[in-house]
């Protein structure tokens, strides 16, 4: 079976090595002030890739300095628009001649396909940097006709420091959605990987001050969660707080941040993403696109289509190519070409997921595939799918962020609407029908941030992203993510001499 070829193989040697493990604070690679590090595993084997600076508190407050100091006093800010797009745009050219390391480098610390990470995650990184490029000299004011005789100026000005705190599952993509608008705007950052995958996000600044970025304009702290994370959260020195993680945590940092000095915060969180399958779907097409709605990037994905609502009348044949579909899914090294699934993170995931099997079982879904582990070592899991699934089942209602498709019955529009919306989250859902008009019902009655009909998981640096409910506060890429790092301010003057 093909998702046994992860237990026999020898992992594949990565082929790069990692240059960067250190802090980076005001331009420079530094070591934690403590003095700690801590390991980053390679997710195929459970061993470590290399031991990274510990950031804590203390690491955060002198990044914070930094970027305080480059905003208020360095050029960043001061920088024509144009040269702050120059700067992205040679940083976009980097990116792309330096692709091959970075998608080995995203492959081994995340567990990725290098298909994936070179023929999508990094170009696209490219991509977003020329798009927010682009932006930096085309954000501008206003002029607003007041009453009486004034002359009033709304001036679009960067919000200052921004702290940003990203997961693991794109490291790459969630820095580009942050770091791309911040600079673009003319702001300061702190980033703040996952504790998970640290090593990306070192090299892709380096690269980012090769090509002219001042020093301090960008800092990288590695560290975990409740140290560094919640020092960012909740520093007084910050202007603006970006999160994408999992809604639990982003209450935490909501809370610290109102707590400190009210910065505002935008937050993308989970979510349990319906894909509603229409009656008159060609099965195979609808199977296909469910599958990889569920199952890209080893399920790990916010937007993962992890509700497959199927109509009555295709029901039973859905559920028959589902599961052929899913043991035909090839699992094994990332590194290894043809392979479509990956490891998951960390053992910490890899559990949680079977936990969630065993949940499904013993709630009396009907498991069809998968259900264990692949393989011996490393983090690998069957790809699995449930039929006859309740909404009331756990696996039904939480996020359980695995290769875990569960298959959901429904009779009519009004039913599977209702339905799919009866979730505390509202990022996103898959529509499959020829019928324009179930299409137009589902797309407007659906209470999430994305609907994508007859298509799935199409992101594109121009159009909005974000979640309704308890999956987001805010939209993130396109026009829409600039505002978040943007101040405005109006300026009124008299007009002394009216005549006109
Ligand atoms: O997430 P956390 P975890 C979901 C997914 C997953 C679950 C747990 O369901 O199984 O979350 O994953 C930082 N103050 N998603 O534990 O904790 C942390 O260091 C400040 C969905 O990895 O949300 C990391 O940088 N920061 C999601 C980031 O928050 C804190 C992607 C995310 O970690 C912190 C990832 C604190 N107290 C997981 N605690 C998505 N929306 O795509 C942690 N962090």
């Amino acid at each position: 079976a093909p998702a046994a070829a992860a237990a026999t193989e020898e992992p594949i040697q990565p082929p790069v090595d990692v240059k960067y493990t250190k802090l980076l604070i005001n331009g420079n690679f530094v070591d934690a002030a403590s003095g700690k590090t801590f390991a980053t595993v390679d997710p195929r084997t459970g061993d470590v890739i290399a031991h990274v600076a510990e950031g804590d508190a203390e690491d955060v407050n002198r990044a914070v300095a930094a970027a305080r100091r480059a905003f208020d006093e360095g050029p960043w800010p001061r920088m024509t628009a144009y040269e702050r797009c120059r700067v992205l745009l040679r940083f976009a050219d980097l990116i792309e001649q330096h692709a091959d390391e970075i998608a080995a480098l995203e492959t081994w610390d995340g567990g990725k396909t290098l298909e994936q990470t070179t023929g999508t995650e990094v170009p696209m990184v490219a991509r977003y940097m020329r798009y927010y490029g682009g932006w930096a000299d085309k954000i501008h004011g206003l002029v607003v006709p007041a009453d009486g005789p004034h002359h009033v100026q709304v001036l679009h000005e960067p919000i200052g420091v921004a702290g940003q705190i990203i997961p693991w599952n794109f490291p790459l993509l969630m820095f580009a959605w942050k770091v791309g608008p911040a600079l673009a705007c003319g702001n300061a950052v702190v980033l703040k990987t996952a504790e998970q995958t640290p090593l990306s996000a070192l090299f892709v600044a380096s690269l980012l001050h090769e090509a002219g970025l001042p020093e301090g304009v960008l800092n990288v702290v590695s560290g975990f969660g409740p140290t560094a994370g919640a020092a960012l959260s909740s520093h007084m020195g910050v202007d603006k707080l970006a999160f994408t993680g999992s809604t639990g945590t982003g209450k935490i940092v909501l809370e610290l941040a109102a707590r400190s000095n009210l910065k505002p915060v935008t937050l993308e969180l989970g979510g349990k993403s319906p894909f509603i399958v229409m009656d008159d779907a060609d099965v195979d097409q609808a199977v296909e696109l469910a599958h990889r709605a569920l199952f890209f990037n080893q399920g790990q994905c916010c937007c993962a289509g992890s509700r497959t609502f199927v109509h009555e009348r295709v029901y039973d044949e859905f559920v028959e190519k589902a599961k052929a579909r899913a043991l035909q899914r090839v699992v094994g090294d990332p590194f290894r070409r043809g392979v479509e699934q990956g490891p998951q993170i960390d053992g910490e995931q890899f559990k949680k997921i079977l936990r969630y099997v065993k949940s499904g079982v013993d709630s009396g879904a009907t498991l069809v595939a998968g259900g264990d582990r692949a393989g011996s070592r490393g983090f690998y899991i069957q790809p699995t799918v449930f039929a006859d699934v309740e909404d009331e089942m756990k696996i039904a209602q939480d996020e359980i962020f695995g290769p875990v498709q569960s298959i959901l019955k429904f009779s009519t529009v009004e039913e599977v609407v209702l339905r799919a919306n009866a979730t505390p989250y509202g990022l996103a859902a898959g529509v499959f029908t020829q019928r324009l008009d179930a299409a137009n019902t589902l797309a407007r009655a659906l209470r999430v941030g994305t609907v994508w009909v007859n298509t799935y998981d199409v992101f594109d640096a121009a159009v909005p992203f974000g979640g309704y409910k308890m999956s987001g506060v805010g939209r993130e890429k396109g026009i829409y993510s600039l505002r978040n790092y943007l101040q405005t301010k109006a300026v009124v003057t008299p007009i002394k001499d009216a005549a006109w």
